[in-house]
């Protein structure tokens, strides 16, 4: 039986698009279960139908279920050995470990203030302090990545895995809201923006017509 991965909008997503990209990005075969998020209690009731916590994503493989987006990559990466989502070497995969917890419990000044919205046009607008320090500590992860890892390739470790995965909202955040950000960083942005998986999430989350009016805000 196919891997059902259920994810909401594409456009405003983002936790759908971690674990969505983990697993194309990743070669692993999935089908696709959209629910538009946020229209009323039959949308919510679908969602609930496939995980009790109401949320996406959820994972579906077989009798199965595993919901929130870094335990579904986590469940991913132990599944298909050969995405090698996490880094072979000790070190370097607690490092993205750490990072990509990093990325699911924090930075919520950023997350709240630059909701990823793939529509939105491109444009800065003003950010909280805290913002703005979580713009310097993402920027600061991603160049120490840089300068451990460059030799084995433009991603976060080297090739493609999970941490990009995690990390891969930010790449749209900081292009629609016009940060500012160093060289390098924008070197890794446009890495990760070359990615065809990253570019198919962004067809499809342009192509969507669905709107959500609490995060038309910023
Ligand atoms: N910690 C969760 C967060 C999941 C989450 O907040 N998903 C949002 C969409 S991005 C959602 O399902 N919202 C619908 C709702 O709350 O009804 C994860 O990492 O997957």
């Amino acid at each position: 039986m196919p891997l059902k991965l259920v994810v909401g909008n594409k456009n405003y997503s983002s936790w759908s698009m971690r674990a969505w990209l983990a697993l194309r990005a990743g070669n692993v075969a999935f089908d696709e279960v959209f629910i538009p998020l946020y229209t009323g209690a039959a949308d919510k009731q679908r969602i609930l139908d496939f995980t009790h916590s109401g949320k996406v994503p959820a994972l579906i493989d077989g009798d199965v279920t595993v919901w929130d987006s870094l335990a579904i990559i986590e469940y991913a990466a132990e599944r298909f050995p050969d995405a090698r989502l996490w880094p072979e070497d000790r070190r370097s995969r607690a490092h993205a470990r750490s990072i990509s917890a990093e990325m699911h419990s924090g930075f919520a000044a950023l997350r709240n203030e630059c909701g990823m919205n793939l529509h939105r046009p491109v444009g800065a607008i003003a950010l909280s302090v805290e913002a703005q320090a979580d713009i310097a500590r993402i920027q600061q992860i991603w160049s120490e990545c840089r300068t451990r890892y460059r030799k084995s390739g433009p991603f976060l470790f080297g090739t493609f895995g999970a941490a990009d995965a995690m990390f891969a909202p930010v790449v749209h955040r900081f292009r629609t809201y016009a940060i500012a950000v160093e060289p390098e960083v924008k070197a890794y942005m446009d890495t990760m923006m070359a990615l065809p998986a990253f570019q198919e999430w962004t067809r499809a989350g342009l192509a969507e017509t669905l709107v959500i009016e609490k995060f038309e805000i910023a």
